[in-house]
């Protein structure tokens, strides 16, 4: 068949319904040899700025319903490998060319990966959360004979392509977009927690798609100091409206709760309250938590950064980490700092023991593994003993201050709010964007005065506002 013809029945294909609906800034339309050169036909929106691309010394065969592996090509920008965000197929599932397969993010973006096959999902090769590299078999997906012979094709793409003619190009095959204006599943998903239209953001990005910068902007928010609206899954069961009294026992986890309280009851609770601007961690977490997930697995909160300033706070005011017992006070060695963990069975107060031994990152550890055991009621009766120190981040699922009841034999405890996005005054006068987290204190006054947890909370502020300040504490 001459090139021509081949063209030809090219454009004859793209006229079809499926393929004229698309809207991605160019589609990769055909496959097909001439002499001995595999070539791709790319089209962009409109059909009069085709784009030839040539792949030299390949031959293709022909293989009935073939097993094609389906990899994840080169995104470009440089970017090696992505975690996996969300999968919109499951095995068994037939899928057509530029079905929506996977979206997965990168340290730049999240892009929705589309397939290139018609044919059935085989197999997942990752699971949300997993990281893929460049090259890695996404899925497999079962093909029909003649498209076994497309997906033989190589996943380098453009990059070891010869390009004939790149008027109109954009870059590598895996944006999508759904309707009229442009934005990646990421940026979309952004706007509906916000609840602001896309078609009401001014869009910056190439050929007007919607940005994650766009709707911060639209919002009064921007870069990475972002903090995500915290999420809380929604109750699992529908509560349904009581019909008359019902009357349950205060068991299990509560009970423990209704003792210690009462316990506390006795305690002449002393309160303080003050905000943080947290810019700075703000940024180094959204810094590090790629590349601690990456390299750890570990999720990578505020908490391990607080718990490790407290812990640093709490060495130059040794008296908040003291116990009562009788007419002593005992000052505690070890910074067993307790941290309020809202668990499906109840509140519970497991304890990250010796922080003052521990790096960030073992905190980080610790918390992920406390609050894995929570979810899974598996928290011991070790994690919880032994704590000389509380703090209840209750700004993971909202609000700003809190009451915090002291945990005896411990002397204070902290509530942490939300991070919020703020309007604060700068040194010079100026109105800046602050990142503020409210905390509030609770001292026990029969032994804590009220300057002391005022020290201490400054001490606190000045790490976690400079956190750098903490590196030289660090051991
Ligand atoms: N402000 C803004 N965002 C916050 C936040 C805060 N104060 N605290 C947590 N977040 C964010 C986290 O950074 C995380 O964001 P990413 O998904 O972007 O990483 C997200 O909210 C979820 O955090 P998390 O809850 O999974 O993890 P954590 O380490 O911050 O908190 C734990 C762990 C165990 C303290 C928390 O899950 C919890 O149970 N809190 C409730 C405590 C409670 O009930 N207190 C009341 C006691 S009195 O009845």
């Amino acid at each position: 068949m001459n090139r021509g013809r081949i063209i030809k029945n090219i454009f004859a294909r793209f006229k079809k319904p499926s393929y004229t609906n698309r809207t991605q800034s160019y589609c990769r339309l055909s496959t097909y040899s001439i002499n001995g050169t595999k070539s791709y036909l790319f089209m962009n929106k409109s059909p009069c700025h085709s784009v030839q691309y040539v792949k030299r010394n390949f031959h293709s065969s022909h293989v009935c319903c073939t097993v094609v592996p389906f990899k994840l090509s080169d995104i470009g920008e440089g970017i090696k490998e992505v975690e996996v965000l969300e999968w919109f197929v499951a095995v068994g599932d037939e899928v057509s060319q530029f079905d929506n397969i996977c979206e997965v993010q990168s340290d730049k973006a999240a892009v929705t990966i589309t397939s290139r096959y018609d044919g059935t999902v085989k197999k997942l090769h990752h699971e949300v959360g997993d990281v893929a590299q460049v090259g890695d078999t996404l899925v497999d997906i079962e093909v029909a004979d003649d498209e076994a012979t497309t997906e033989k094709v190589p996943e380098k793409t453009v990059s070891e392509t010869t390009v004939q003619d790149v008027q109109n190009v954009t870059e590598a095959p895996v944006q999508v977009v759904h309707d009229k204006a442009l934005a990646t599943p990421a940026v979309r998903r952004l706007a509906k927690e916000h609840n602001v239209s896309l078609s009401d953001i001014k869009a910056t990005g190439k050929d007007g798609r919607v940005l994650k910068e766009d709707i911060l902007l639209y919002i009064g928010q921007s870069g990475p100091s972002l903090t995500a609206p915290p999420t809380v899954p929604p109750p699992s069961t529908k509560v349904t409206p009581l019909a008359e009294d019902r009357i349950e026992p205060i068991k299990g986890i509560r009970k423990v709760m209704f003792t210690s309280m009462k316990e506390s009851l006795s305690i002449p609770h002393f309160g303080y309250d003050d905000e943080f601007d947290l810019g700075q961690l703000v940024d180094l977490r959204y810094k590090l938590k790629k590349e601690v997930k990456h390299t750890t697995g570990l999720k990578l909160s505020y908490m391990p950064f607080i718990i490790k300033a407290t812990s640093l706070a709490l060495k130059e005011h040794p008296i908040l980490n003291s116990q009562i017992d009788g007419d002593n006070l005992v000052f505690k060695a070890d910074h067993n700092i307790c941290i309020a963990t809202d668990t499906p069975h109840g509140l519970l107060l497991p304890c990250i023991k010796q922080v003052q031994n521990l790096s960030i990152l073992d905190i980080t550890a610790e918390l992920n593994r406390l609050h894995e055991a929570g979810l899974n009621n598996k928290i011991s009766p070790a994690d919880i003993a032994g704590g000389s120190f509380s703090l209840s981040n209750i700004g993971n699922i909202g609000g700003t201050y809190a009451r915090p009841v002291i945990f005896p034999p411990q002397v204070a405890i902290g509530a942490l709010g939300r991070i919020q996005v703020l309007p604060r005054f700068d040194y010079h006068g100026n109105v800046v964007k602050a990142h503020v987290m409210c905390i509030s204190w609770s001292g026990d006054h029969r032994v804590i005065e009220g300057a002391t947890m005022a020290r201490f909370s400054n001490q606190l502020k000045d790490y976690l506002e400079e956190p750098a300040k903490m590196l030289m504490h660090l051991k």
